[in-house]
């Protein structure tokens, strides 16, 4: 069986069908380079030819404070007073002291974030591929205040609204606030990056940077260009489902492809495409990384349910395996992805267009 574990979503395991050759998975990612270009606009709203460019080349683009860093103060406050809740030592003005979970007893004994909870999902959840370096805070973000300084807000509505059009579902809630931990420290091993697809019907995906993220601060991580092989690599357009073979496409991207870390300040947004190949960064900067990711789907019929992890509903009901939310996650049964606010189309999703932006405003 394990030889049949392949990682998505957040490098948690899945099955999937055997390969039909052995993927290069062996080697690591290249090493990740800072991206650095100041395309034309990247400080208005309105989006450039350039920057229209760049997100169907490279798929994603970065606006500079296209969100008030004054508006996210009350954000990344929910990061201190969870933090001060869980009993973590932190003092915000002493990088000392953001000490890691598992110096707390937290992980990895923490609360599986398998458990569906109603939909409510958990409050915390302390990354276990790596090693509780990553913290996601869930609660504050299905709140009106929380969203309308996120994903609701005007100026990402109005990006969103540019790339897929006026006709998107409004928004009921964000991931969370992903929190990479500093690795400061040579006496713990620093983790590499763990590059995945998510597997999700998402068409927009965006990252709000709350706190600055200096280069090498645990920056979101993306492979430029993979969300177009990986598009393509897919039965369907919009609901995951890759054909055979994606295992081994993703190990060719990893091995030839130069990953972009997004260094940025507080307000800062990286909008990608949500096919891309992408990881956090690795955080050795003495800051906590703290990252809100959003989904955007245009607004038509979807499931009531969030995804399964690694399976389109039509594959996850030729499972056999338990559907129910109350199994999400439970030992052997399939998992539904809570925290993701877009849902899989139910009209029947037709396979890749051959102008893969057709669709969009671009
Ligand atoms: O925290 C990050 O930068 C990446 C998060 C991620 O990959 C995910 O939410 O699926
Ligand atoms: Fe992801």
């Amino acid at each position: 069986m394990e030889k049949n574990l392949v990682m998505n979503d957040a490098s948690k395991p899945i099955h999937k069908s055997p390969p039909t050759t052995p993927p290069a998975a062996a080697a690591g990612p290249l090493p990740a380079r800072v991206y650095d270009l100041n395309l034309p606009g990247c400080r208005e709203v309105q989006l450039s030819q350039e920057e229209v460019e760049h997100f169907k080349t490279s798929g994603f683009i970065v606006k500079k404070g296209l969100i008030d860093p004054s508006e996210l103060e009350r954000v990344v406050d929910c990061v201190w007073s969870a933090a001060a809740e869980l009993g973590f030592p932190f003092d915000r003005n002493d990088p000392a002291t953001y000490t890691l979970p598992k110096d707390h007893g937290l992980f990895p004994q923490t609360e599986p974030k398998s458990t569906y909870h109603d939909g409510a999902g958990i409050p915390n959840y302390f990354g276990g591929t790596t090693g509780g370096w990553t913290w996601r805070h869930y609660t504050p973000c299905t709140e009106d205040w929380f969203l309308q300084r996120t994903a609701r807000h005007a100026n990402v509505q109005a990006v969103v609204q540019q790339l897929i059009g006026s006709n998107v579902r409004p928004s009921r809630r964000c991931r969370g606030l992903y929190v990479v931990f500093p690795r400061a420290s040579d006496a713990f091993p620093v983790a590499g990056l763990a590059p995945h697809t998510d597997g999700i019907a998402s068409q927009l995906n965006c990252m709000i940077y709350a706190a600055d993220c200096p280069p090498h601060g645990g920056g979101f991580t993306l492979w430029p260009g993979s969300h177009r092989s990986c598009y393509y690599h897919m039965e369907n357009e919009y609901n995951m489902e890759p054909k055979a073979g994606y295992d081994e496409l993703l190990a060719k991207i990893k091995a030839t492809v130069t990953p972009v870390e997004i260094a940025a300040e507080a307000g800062d947004c990286c909008f990608w495409h949500p096919r891309s190949l992408h990881a956090a960064g690795v955080n050795t900067s003495s800051h906590l990384r703290i990252v809100v990711p959003c989904d955007f789907q245009q607004d038509k019929p979807t499931e009531w349910r969030p995804p399964y992890s690694g399976f389109s509903l039509r594959k996850a009901k030729a499972t056999g395996k338990s559907l129910s939310p109350e199994n999400s996650g439970m030992k052997g049964e399939l998992r539904l992805q809570w925290w993701i606010d877009t849902h899989e189309f139910s009209a029947p999703d037709s396979p890749p267009r051959r102008d893969m932006w057709e669709d969009w405003e671009i």
